[in-house]
């Protein structure tokens, strides 16, 4: 049976969460309160809109409708400043390489992430063309945990689910995998994401063999 790869996008091929936090961390500074690093922890994997509640939570701001849609599109458009100047030098180490290997193989690749970006980052860091399948934050309605993103992925590349490998950066998107029956790689922190079947610090650690017998695998 025919195996497929999906990588999450944000944590995992780019490190876009410093972005977003710049672009968070201005608007909380402009509403009057901080935000730190640590509560950015809280944003990975989790939609723009859950992200605004939660901030509007830290700094106990109640908004209206219209202020909320003002300070989405406000974020999103500092967001988009900073997507403005990447390029391929802000591609994590070894996620070419792994998606080269893929590649050679003729192994359908797809996307699973929660922003609704996913689609102009790929094009900006130049690896669009590997990707067979995008499933990104406008064709999901229900975020991470939800397996959704991963069960679309999966049916857009023809691959049962339970022969799909992903690759997540965060504890939702891991639990998401899992609920999906897809074998999960947590990318990052293995304390955090001990939930996965199998971790690395990053894909630096990953060797030939080991992506050799994911492929090999049947299912899980
Ligand atoms: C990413 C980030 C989240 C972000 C979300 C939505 O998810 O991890 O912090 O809030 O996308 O992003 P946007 O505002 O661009 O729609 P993922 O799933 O790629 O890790
Ligand atoms: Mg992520």
């Amino acid at each position: 049976e025919k195996v497929g790869f999906i990588f999450d996008l944000d944590g995992v091929i780019v490190d876009t969460a410093k972005y977003h936090y710049l672009a968070w961390r201005k608007l909380a500074n402009e509403l009057g309160f901080e935000f730190t690093k640590d509560q950015n922890e809280l944003f990975k994997g989790v939609s723009r809109k859950r992200c605004l509640e939660i901030l509007l939570d830290i700094g106990n701001i109640t908004a209206t409708q219209d202020q909320f849609d003002k300070w989405m599109v406000e974020k999103n458009v500092d967001y988009l400043a900073y997507i403005e100047k990447m390029n391929s030098s802000e591609i994590l180490p070894d996620v070419a390489k792994v998606l080269q290997y893929l590649k050679n193989k003729n192994i359908p690749i797809a996307l699973g992430s929660a922003s609704k970006n996913a689609r102009p980052i790929l094009e900006k860091v130049d690896l669009l063309p590997y990707f067979d399948s995008i499933v990104d934050g406008n064709s999901v309605t229900k975020a991470k945990p939800d397996p959704e993103v991963f069960l679309i992925a999966a049916d857009n590349l023809g691959v049962a689910a339970n022969s799909c490998v992903v690759f997540e950066d965060a504890v939702a998107g891991i639990q998401a995998a899992n609920a999906a029956n897809m074998v999960s790689i947590g990318i990052g922190d293995t304390e955090i994401l001990n939930e996965a079947d199998y971790n690395f610090n990053d894909f630096t650690e990953m060797s030939d063999d080991f992506l050799e017998s994911l492929i090999k695998k049947q299912h899980k």
